[in-house]
């Protein structure tokens, strides 16, 4: 066990039940969440203790276990909470540990769970229930359905069937009511750059190296150079493939993009596939990830999955989701609209977009936060923040393209603003910079407001590395300078990526990110004071 670590944080549990002997009563009417964020030494200790209870018991079952690669003997287990042996769905705990001692628990217990764990609706006829909201335009597996219990937003516990409706434009996930039928919750599997609002060389002639493959038809986008590998496939604007792809997952060899002579002249399969390359580097340089998946899985990118010309023919939702977005589609995939080239150029000309996508991506494999309200906010943030950082990482810093800087997309927007989203100015495109501001929680508008409410978390972390003031509480934060922000981007990314679970909100990203503080570069270190006012400063405490 190593030394006490941020006795003066606010570090605190929760939600306050006796963490020794809890026995709680059958039956409760308000449910009852314990939220865990202990970092500090006293605290650690029961709270283990419960949790091993838990684990001896079966209400906790082992799932992933990372190893540190930026704490050298450290490990974090992502502890899932069961009932009755099924999986509780958004009931899950981290634990870092150091040998055998425990460092600190982030994460979210339902203690009080009493459901009817037999269903009476078959998985298939959850699927037709859910394929009914969208008039059975889609698929959905019953042999993928999985049984588990669902916290609901209005404090019920619910017997659900969890499945996959695959749509001709959409991924979504369903959770089936199965006693009743109802569907209880459903959102898309897609994290995208942009909400789907439906409007809207390299892509700007610059040369690139390019790692390609010799194949049969000359060369092809299949880097190999790397311990992870990475292909960039293109869909030519073929709604047939883009079809079976959101239909079956299909990617085939044949559909890889492929050059006579090694001399690329589509820059769009350029720019993304060397920016994955680019995005691949800076996560191993900056935390020893290897890949999307820490574990060297093949990336696979995806362009033109609609053509530019048919931008203006394609309906709203297709326009928005796949000309003028770019997105990330689970399974380490990413993929670039083209952009209409009135509103946006091509997404994968941008290499904070590549990295934002690519980052949704490493938040699937760890946090893997809700993609609505403030966990799905956080997870936007996450991809503006990293998305920043690898500018930083291989841009000079200034205005113009191909500069790093504080902006979203800026390379690739071409409307007034010039870019999407700012993380020093948020409010210039009419994003919060301050919790106070926060909009659209608990409604269908942008999935609880994600690509919007991630301007606070996004001005804490431009406040923590460039200092300033925020505009809303005028309070001054000392940035830690931009000379030093790959310790802020390790304090983030240490973070974000072990300490958060799918339901985190923004003040769990306040301890977590002290908490990340503190253990690399100590409670009175400069990064701690910055990343605790940073969040003070935005009204998140
Ligand atoms: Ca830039
Ligand atoms: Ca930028
Ligand atoms: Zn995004």
């Amino acid at each position: 066990m190593t030394a006490r670590l941020a006795v003066s944080l606010a570090l605190t549990a929760v939600a306050l039940a006796a963490p020794a002997g809890a026995v709680h009563p059958a039956a409760q009417t308000t449910r009852r969440e314990v939220r865990l964020a202990v970092g500090e030494a006293d605290a650690v200790g029961p709270w283990s203790a419960y949790i091993d209870a838990l684990l001896r018991d079966g209400r906790l079952d082992l799932g992933a276990i990372a190893d540190d690669t930026i704490v050298a003997g450290r490990s974090h287990q992502r502890l899932v909470q069961r009932h009755q042996g099924l999986p509780v769905f958004g009931g899950e705990l981290v634990r870092q540990l150091a040998g055998e001692g425990v460092v600190s628990i982030f994460g979210r217990l339902y203690d009080d769970v009493v459901v009817d764990v037999s269903p009476t609706i078959e998985p298939g006829a959850a699927a037709s229930r859910a394929l009914a909201l969208w008039d059975a335009i889609g698929t959905a597996s019953a042999d993928e359905a999985t049984l588990g219990v669902l916290p609901t937003d209005d404090g019920r516990y619910v017997l659900v069937w969890r499945l996959q409706v695959r749509l001709p434009r959409d991924l979504r996930l369903a959770f089936v009511n199965a006693h009743s039928g109802v569907v209880e919750r459903e959102g898309s599997m897609l994290r995208t750059q942009l909400p789907n609002i439906g409007t809207g060389g390299g892509v700007f002639g610059d040369p690139r190296k390019v790692s390609a493959a010799v194949s049969s038809q000359g060369f092809e986008l299949r880097d190999q150079s790397r311990p992870g590998p990475m292909a960039t496939f293109d869909f030519a604007g073929s709604p047939s493939r883009l079809l079976a792809f959101l239909q079956f997952g299909a990617l085939f060899d044949s559909d890889i993009a492929v050059d006579g002579d090694n001399a690329w002249t589509d820059g769009v399969a350029v720019d993304a596939h060397a920016y994955q390359g680019w995005t691949y580097d800076y996560f191993f340089a900056r935390a020893g990830r290897r890949g999307i998946d820490d574990r060297n899985g093949q990336t696979s990118v995806i362009v033109h999955p609609v053509a530019r010309a048919d931008a203006g023919s394609v309906d709203e939702d297709t326009r928005g989701l796949f000309v003028n977005n770019a997105l990330y589609v689970g399974n380490r995939t990413l993929m670039f609209g083209d952009g209409d080239g009135v509103t946006f150029d091509a997404f994968a000309g941008a290499l904070d977009v590549v990295a934002h996508e690519w980052a949704h991506g490493v938040t699937e494999y760890g946090a893997d936060l809700l993609y609505r309200d403030e966990p799905g906010a956080l997870n936007e943030s996450f991809s503006d923040i990293m998305g920043a950082s690898v500018e930083f990482f291989y841009q000079t810093p200034g205005s113009g393209r191909q500069r790093a800087d504080w902006l979203i997309a800026e390379d690739i927007t071409k409307t007034a603003a010039g870019y999407i989203r700012s993380m020093s100015d948020p409010i210039s495109v009419g994003d919060p910079d301050h919790y106070s501001l926060v909009r659209f929680i608990g409604t269908s508008i942008d999935n609880g407001g994600i690509h919007i409410n991630c301007g606070v978390p996004n001005q804490a972390y431009y406040l923590a590395v460039a200092g300033g003031t925020n505009r809303v509480s005028g309070l001054r934060v000392q940035g830690i300078g931009l000379a030093n922000r790959e310790r802020m981007e390790r304090i983030f990314y240490r973070g974000f990526v072990y300490f958060l679970g799918s339901s985190s909100s923004f003040h769990d990203a306040r301890v977590a990110t002290i908490q990340a503080a503190v253990e690399l570069y100590g409670s009175a270190s400069a990064e701690t004071t910055a990343v605790t006012d940073a969040w003070t400063a935005v009204g998140v405490l």
